[in-house]
């Protein structure tokens, strides 16, 4: 059964085009630096958002309905695979991601969860040979149920952690069973809302105990796919303990796990953060840990997660600039963690939405390897830094000069005169760029 039937498959029709279900910018063949640009971007859809969200907010229920539902749950999941394998070789999206509740209904209990997981996963697996579409990753959803209350590795409940173990084991087999390319921690419930009840010493223990299992269990079953942490600062609980990028990988490295994890950077989490999205991909960048990015965007106005679709072009521009930077993200690629507004009701809605996205991104893309190719900002840093060239730069870094030699240095030579940062000018270049790309 065909489940957009009004719509064909989007192509690219180029920036003039008017028709509003084609690419404008996205030309996933076309080459731009050695690479097309379906590899540069591996975008990827979010089965949530895309299949499972109904618009519904803390002030009311769905908003819209999707005709491949109904009250079986099971029948449910079952046409929602071939629901969203249409929708991706229509919107040309190679790459999904999941959580486990997202493609299967949860039983009475684990053995039938798991028993309800094993039967649409075979059905995946069968479109996904039919198509060709690939799992960028899958994880697991150990926030939502009333067992989460207290959290999950870190709740202070131990059978809690238990279980959370179980579930993430079936959601890596599930995962390496469907090739995904990585397996992603976002600890929706680790964190606290008061230290009056919270032992964070004992609760980041045990989350690296969990973090420490998973990565053992990755190699005795022979997953080859990226584990990444996807930070969050806040929501739902008041301090996420994967707070930002910095936090993140500080935490790794006390437990020794910084050679088996990467990050996961959305974007929107970044603005909770109070971070740009080019800061988090950045930090993550220069401690070789970027691994995969979820690509939406929030609103810098509220508080919370608004999971839009991505259509900043200074936002997608300077991400795409990291990631040119770092070669990529080698396993990792773009997922849309990203839900139509509440007032989308349309199935329609979900093809505009991605077309965005795609769009924003792709035309980020190209100015951003056009600022690379002629080193806009690099030559501007290479200069503004050539200080760290001199004999004195050079001792300071090579540790070949101590504080007494620092002050004889500068008790003989002074300061010598600072440059402008010319951040104006800097600004109105990269808008040159973006508008005549
Ligand atoms: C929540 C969020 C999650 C993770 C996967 O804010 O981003 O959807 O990406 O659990
Ligand atoms: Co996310």
């Amino acid at each position: 059964m065909e489940y957009f039937s009004n719509v064909k498959r989007i192509n690219y029709e180029g920036a003039k085009s008017t028709n509003p279900l084609a690419f404008k910018f996205y030309n996933p063949d076309e080459v731009i630096m050695g690479k097309t640009m379906k590899e540069h971007l591996k975008f990827s859809m979010a089965y949530w958002h895309t299949f499972t969200y109904l618009g519904g907010d803390q002030f009311g229920g769905a908003s819209k309905s999707h005709h491949w539902d109904s009250d079986n749950k099971m029948a449910t999941a079952k046409e929602r695979v071939y629901a969203a394998f249409e929708f991706m070789e229509k919107m040309q999206i190679e790459y999904f991601c999941f959580h486990d509740v997202d493609i299967a209904p949860r039983g009475e209990n684990l053995a039938e969860t798991n028993k309800n997981l094993d039967e649409i996963v075979a059905i995946i697996k069968s479109e996904m040979s039919r198509t060709g579409i690939k799992c960028l990753w899958g994880t697991t959803n150990a926030f939502g149920d009333a067992k989460f209350v207290h959290g999950a590795s870190t709740s202070c409940n131990s059978t809690v952690f238990a279980y959370t173990a179980a579930q993430i084991k079936k959601a890596m087999d599930i995962t390496k069973e469907l090739g995904g390319e990585n397996y992603v921690f976002w600890g929706g419930r680790e964190g606290y809302e008061t230290l009056l009840n919270t032992d964070t010493e004992a609760e980041l223990n045990h989350l690296a105990i969990l973090l420490k299992m998973a990565v053992d269990y990755k190699k005795k079953i022979g997953f080859k796919g990226t584990l990444l942490i996807e930070p969050k600062p806040k929501e739902p609980t008041k301090h996420q303990y994967d707070f930002d990028a910095a936090t993140v990988i500080g935490f790794l490295r006390k437990y020794g796990l910084e050679n088996d994890f990467k990050l996961n950077i959305e974007a929107n989490h970044a603005t909770l953060a109070q971070h740009t999205f080019q800061h988090e991909l950045n930090m993550c960048r220069i401690n070789g840990m970027l691994g995969s990015v979820d690509a939406n965007i929030g609103d810098s106005m509220l508080g919370w997660d608004t999971d839009q679709f991505p259509t900043n072009i200074y936002d997608t521009t300077l991400a795409m600039y990291e990631i040119l930077q770092n070669g990529g993200l080698g396993s990792g690629g773009l997922n849309f963690d990203a839900k139509v507004r509440r007032g989308s009701i349309d199935e329609d809605d979900l093809f505009y939405a991605h077309i965005a996205g795609m769009d924003t991104f792709a035309w980020g893309l190209r100015v951003a390897a056009k600022l690379l190719e002629d080193k806009v900002f690099i030559d501007f840093i290479d200069s503004k830094y050539e200080s760290w060239k001199s004999d004195l730069g050079i001792n300071i870094e090579n540790g070949t000069i101590d504080f007494e030699g620092l002050e004889r240095y500068a008790l003989e030579n002074g300061v010598t005169p600072n440059k402008s940062g010319r951040q104006e000018l800097l600004e109105s270049i990269l808008n040159q760029y973006i508008y005549n790309n």
